[in-house]
C-alpha cells in the first residue's frame, strides 16, 4: 500500500508519540552505542575523552553526557576533509559539503543507514505538516552539496508524495510549474518564497487561487511577521523546518500544526542547551546555545555539537500529543550578533521591527559602515508600490515610523533608507541580510 511507504510514515508507528520513559531509554541505549563508535573510530574524540579520563562506559545516564567534550565547526575544518569519519569510505554512500563564507568548507558523510534515517525524519517532518501520498511537492531547495535539495527529495518520495525536483532559481518556471502541475506544497527558504509570491503577482498569477496549501520553510531565520506575510499572500500555512549539515541536514526539527515550537526528532538527535560563554548546561526552559548529539549517525557521529543557534526547550507538552520535545524558533545565532556602540543587534530583530510597520515589503538589507571611528547601521527596505507612488509625505511618514520601530526594538538609532520595489537583490537560497562595508569606509576614520 503506497500510503505506508517504505518508512512507515504513519505518525503513530514512529517514535513521535513514544511515552517519555521509553524515549529516554531508547536515547540512552543509542547514546552509549554511538559514543563507543566515535571513541573507537574517531581519533580526535578518543584523545579528548582520554584527556578527561573518560571512557564510553562512564555513561550511566543521559545526564552524564554533560561531562563529554564538545565538537565545534572548527573541529570539522581542522580535520578537513575526512578526519571525523567513523566509517571506512567503502561504507560511505554520500558526501555533502557546506561552503561557509570564509576558510575551508566542511564535509559531511552518510552511510546507507544514515540516508535511511535522514529520509525517515524528513518523512515524519512532512507528515507533521499534514502532507501525505497524493500531495505534489515542489522542491525548490538547492540540489547539490547543500543538504536542502536531496534531504527534502528523499523525504517527499519516502512519504509517497509526488516530488518535483526543480531546485532553486528560474523563478518564472517555478510559477508555471506550480500552476500547471497543481502543486500542493513547496519547500524553499522563506526569503525565496517571498520572492516567488512577488513574481507571481507580476505575472498575474494569484497563488491563493491555486491548490498550494503548505510551505515548508527553513535554512535561515525568519520571523512570525514573515510567516504572516507568506501565509496571507499565498493562502497557505507556513511551517518552520530546522536542520544543519553537521547533524544530518533538514529534518532535525519541525513544526506541527500547533505551530508552537519545533519538535526535535529526539530519538535521533539529542538536544542540550548551554550557556554559550561558559559552556555550562542550562536548566529546562532557559535560552542558550543548542548543542546536538547524533544518536544514530554511523558515518560521522557528532557528539555534543555546538550549533551556535540560540533557542530554548519548551517545558510544556504540545497539544498535538507528540512526546518529542520542542525548541523555540531560531531567531539568531551566537555568532551573527552585531555590536553597535555597545548595543547588541541581531538581524532578526531588524526584520521584526520592519514588518511591524505597514507599507514595507520583507526585502531588506542591513548595511554597516564606519565613519570617524564609529560604526553606523543603515537599514534599506523596499516599500510597497502603492506607498512608493504616493505623495512624498507618505514616504516621509513611513520613514519616521520605521525609525521609531527600529529604535524601540534595537535600542539604537538606525538610519532608514526606503528603496523602490525590486531594488534589493533577491536570493534563490539563503538571503544575505548584512552588508558589512566597515573596512571599505575605514579610511575615513
Ligand atoms: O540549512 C539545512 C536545511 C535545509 C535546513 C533546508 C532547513 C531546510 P546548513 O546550510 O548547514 O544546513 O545551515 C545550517 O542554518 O545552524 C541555522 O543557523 C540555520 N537554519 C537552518 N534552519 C533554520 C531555521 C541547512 N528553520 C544553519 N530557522 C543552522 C533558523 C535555520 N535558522
Amino acid at each position: 500500500m503506497k500510503r505506508n511507504g517504505t518508512y512507515g510514515f504513519h505518525p503513530a508507528s514512529t517514535p513521535d508519540y513514544l511515552p517519555a520513559e521509553q524515549l529516554r531509554a531508547l536515547q540512552l541505549d543509542r547514546l552509549r552505542k554511538i559514543v563507543k563508535r566515535a571513541f573507537e573510530n574517531v581519533l580526535l574524540f578518543r584523545q579528548r575523552m582520554e584527556e578527561r579520563g573518560l571512557t564510553p562506559d562512564d555513561l550511566g545516564s543521559l545526564d552524564d553526557l554533560a561531562a563529554l567534550p564538545f565538537t565545534t565547526k572548527g573541529d570539522l575544518r581542522d580535520t578537513y576533509p575526512f578526519g571525523l569519519f567513523a566509517s571506512p569510505l567503502e561504507e560511505v554512500v554520500r558526501l555533502h559539503a557546506s561552503s561557509g563564507t570564509t576558510g575551508r568548507p566542511i564535509v559531511v558523510a552518510y552511510t546507507k543507514e544514515d540516508v535511511a534515517v535522514w529520509t525517515s525524519v524528513m518523512v515524519r517532518s512532512f507528515a507533521a505538516c499534514g502532507l501525505h501520498a497524493g500531495d505534489i511537492i515542489q522542491n525548490s531547495y538547492g540540489y547539490g552539496l547543500f543538504t536542502g535539495g536531496l534531504g527534502a527529495h528523499y523525504g517527499a518520495e519516502g512519504l509517497g508524495a509526488t516530488v518535483i525536483p526543480i531546485s532553486g532559481g528560474n523563478t518564472d518556471r517555478q510559477i508555471q510549474v506550480m500552476r500547471d502541475f497543481g502543486v500542493t506544497a513547496i519547500c524553499c527558504t522563506p526569503s525565496y518564497f517571498v520572492h516567488l509570491v512577488e513574481r507571481a503577482g507580476e505575472l498575474g498569477v494569484d497563488l491563493k487561487s491555486l491548490p498550494l496549501r503548505a510551505g515548508i520553510f527553513g535554512a535561515e531565520p525568519w520571523t512570525d511577521g514573515m510567516r504572516k506575510h507568506a501565509e496571507t499572500a499565498a493562502g497557505i500555512r507556513a511551517f518552520d523546518i530546522y536542520g544543519l549539515s553537521e547533524i544530518i541536514g533538514p529534518g532535525v526539527a519541525i513544526e506541527c500544526p500547533c505551530q508552537n515550537g519545533l519538535h526535535i526528532f529526539e530519538d535521533h538527535f539529542y538536544p542540550e542547551i548551554i550557556d554559550p560563554d561558559t559552556g555550562h548546561s542550562l536548566p529546562a526552559g532557559a535560552e542558550g546555545e543548542l548543542v546536538l548529539t547524533t544518536l544514530s549517525k554511523f558515518a560521522m557521529p557528532m557528539i555534543r555539537y555546538r550549533t551556535r543557534d540560540i533557542t530554548s526547550l519548551e517545558v510544556e507538552p504540545c497539544e498535538c500529543g507528540r512526546s518529542l520535545r520542542r525548541m523555540r524558533r531560531i531567531g539568531r545565532r551566537s555568532d551573527d550578533m552585531l555590536i553597535l556602540r555597545g548595543v547588541n543587534v541581531f538581524p532578526s530583530q531588524v526584520e521584526a521591527a520592519l514588518l511591524a510597520v505597514e507599507g514595507t515589503l520583507p526585502h531588506y538589507q542591513i548595511v554597516l559602515t564606519r565613519s570617524h571611528g564609529l560604526d553606523d547601521l543603515e537599514v534599506q527596505v523596499e516599500v510597497t508600490p502603492e506607498v512608493f507612488s504616493d505623495k512624498v509625505g507618505a514616504l516621509e511618514e513611513l520613514q519616521a515610523r520605521l525609525t521609531k520601530s527600529l529604535d524601540h526594538v534595537l535600542g539604537i538609532r538606525a538610519g532608514v533608507r526606503l528603496m523602490a520595489p525590486n531594488t534589493i537583490p533577491r536570493s534563490e537560497g539563503k538571503a544575505k541580510r548584512v552588508l558589512d562595508r566597515r573596512s571599505e569606509s575605514g579610511g575615513k576614520a
